[in-house]
């Protein structure tokens, strides 16, 4: 039988996974992603410099990722560089960002597929925060409503955790987590000039000042966010883990792992980096080589030619198209499927022991698991290996802090070639970005974003090879085919972002 599942909830924009089940297995999967959008169309004839603020805006979730993305392939094609301060500045904005999405996507976007949210009607403690949620969720119970508790119930069918102490300690996080979330914001918009859509990073570096008390305030934030990261979040995923085992073997994608890096620790945004960049395929990490990047239509509602570099990439919307069935395109590295995002970035690094905290964090929460590195290929994996980077990153930034010269330049000089091209790669939280610019009579002549949900959420590409999300579906066992709780905990742990994926 043909199930569809959408509209997925709890993902960013228009989702349908359709799935076909054979005795209560799926055997195919096809990920639908229901928009089109066409900014590399209208940022054509553009100045340049409008880049980075346009392009935020195919996100208001992962909007620094874009802008950096866009200034470092800026950058490149002005042959400029940030000088230190802007560099770290850059990190302290995107970091943070970073911060606010994972706890986002843990606590308000996939904690409750595993928390039972109905245990708030049996709480008897004393907490106000939790007995204001129950007073609501009684209140919009007795209104009988089709939707009785948004964004609470309806929910999917299936096995939730039973331990009520466990449930209301994790809906007590889920309230916290936003005042987290908030913080982590709050942090970025202090260097960054507001969330989301920041006014001040710019090619060469950033507009805001290296400030003592523009840094101090920065700090006091991120540190109530690394003790929360520390004491709440990573062990709120290990008890879910812990209570779902079976996780680490659902889910699994078949193909192959990339990462740009993140967080450069050089001015030259390409050099080392807090989390190293690679390709993981069959094992071997490689350097990454952009020409390598292909993006197929066969199966996506374009006419434009299929198999395109990065570079001739073309853009032609084809609504009716025989076949199509998404509007995101299939890229593909050397021809293969690759999984971007969260347990991509901790196994390229992890293999090229590029970062020792992450790798000690890895090992300590793989053995006390059993399981393998390998194994973070998963459900859980992807939500223990965002957790793990918050806490990496968390650090990080409160010691980018100190290396802050105060009063000294954060932007670089620039002008605008009447020719050029440049590319611009960084780490969003769901993955790898790339961003290419190609300038012409000091305009843009093309722009072209290939975005880490497009990597997830691919469709099928011209060999008939899944995209990462299709293939971890593949194999998924359902206890009720209508419902799926199963394969959409699978979705919900790569994070989709469909408003980036068709951008
Ligand atoms: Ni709209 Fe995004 C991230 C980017 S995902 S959230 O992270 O780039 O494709």
């Amino acid at each position: 039988m043909k199930v569809d599942l959408g509209p997925i909830t709890r993902i960013e924009g228009h989702l349908n996974v359709r799935t076909t089940i054979d005795n209560g297995v799926v055997t195919e999967a096809q990920c639908m992603s229901e928009m089109f959008r066409g900014f590399e169309i209208f940022l054509k004839g553009r100045d340049p410099l409008d880049a980075q603020q346009i392009t935020q805006r195919i996100c208001g979730v992962c909007p620094y990722a874009h802008a950096i993305a866009s200034s470092y392939a800026q950058e490149n094609a002005y042959k400029i560089q940030a000088p230190a301060n802007g560099r770290i500045l850059h990190n302290l904005i995107q970091g943070a960002n970073h911060l606010y999405d994972y706890l986002l996507h843990f606590y308000q976007l996939s904690a409750l597929d595993f928390v039972d949210v109905t245990a708030i009607l049996k709480y008897t403690g004393k907490d106000e925060e939790l007995l204001a949620v129950k007073q609501w969720v009684q209140a919009e119970l007795s209104r009988k409503k089709a939707f009785p508790a948004a964004p609470f119930l309806p929910r999917l069918s299936g096995q939730y955790i039973n331990d009520p102490e466990l449930n209301i300690g994790a809906l007590k996080h889920y309230l916290e987590a936003m005042t987290m979330e908030r913080k982590a914001n709050q942090a970025a918009a202090i260097f960054g000039g507001k969330f989301p859509h920041s006014t001040a990073i710019f090619p060469g570096g950033c507009t805001q000042e290296a400030r003592i008390d523009l840094i101090a305030a920065y700090q006091a934030l991120i540190r109530e966010v690394r003790d929360f990261i520390r004491d709440k979040y990573i062990p709120d995923v290990v008890a879910v883990a812990g209570l779902f085992p079976e996780y680490w073997k659902i889910g699994v994608s078949r193909g192959g792992f990339m990462s740009y890096g993140l967080l450069p620790m050089t001015p030259d945004p390409q050099g080392k980096q807090l989390f190293a960049a690679g390709a993981l395929l069959d094992g071997q990490v490689t350097p990454v080589d952009f020409g390598q990047i292909t993006q197929d239509v066969k199966y996506a509602r374009y006419s434009s030619a299929s198999g395109r570099t990065v570079r001739d990439s073309e853009i032609t919307p084809a609504a009716g198209k025989e076949g199509a069935y998404t509007w995101s395109k299939a890229p593909r590295y050397g021809g293969k499927m690759m999984e971007v995002g969260p347990a991509a970035r901790v196994l390229v690094d992890y293999h090229q022991g590029n970062n020792p905290d992450l790798k000690a964090l890895v090992d300590k929460c793989a053995g006390q698991a059993q399981i393998t590195p390998q194994e973070l290929n998963s459900v859980l994996g992807r939500h223990l290996c965002r957790a793990l980077q918050a806490a990496v990153i968390a650090d990080f930034l409160l010691a980018e802090t100190e290396r802050l010269d105060p009063g000294a330049p954060t932007m670089a000089e620039l002008a605008i070639p009447e020719s050029g091209e440049g590319f611009g790669a960084t780490e969003a939280s769901r993955g790898a970005l790339l961003h290419y610019l190609k300038i012409e009579k000091g305009k843009i002549a093309k722009y072209e974003c290939v975005v880490p949900t497009t990597w997830n959420a691919s469709p099928r590409d011209d060999q008939g090879q899944p995209g990462a999300m299709e293939s971890a579906l593949i194999g998924t066992k359902v206890a009720t085919p209508e419902e799926q709780i199963e394969s959409v905990r699978v979705v919900h742990s790569f994070d989709p972002c469909i408003a980036c994926a068709v951008h």
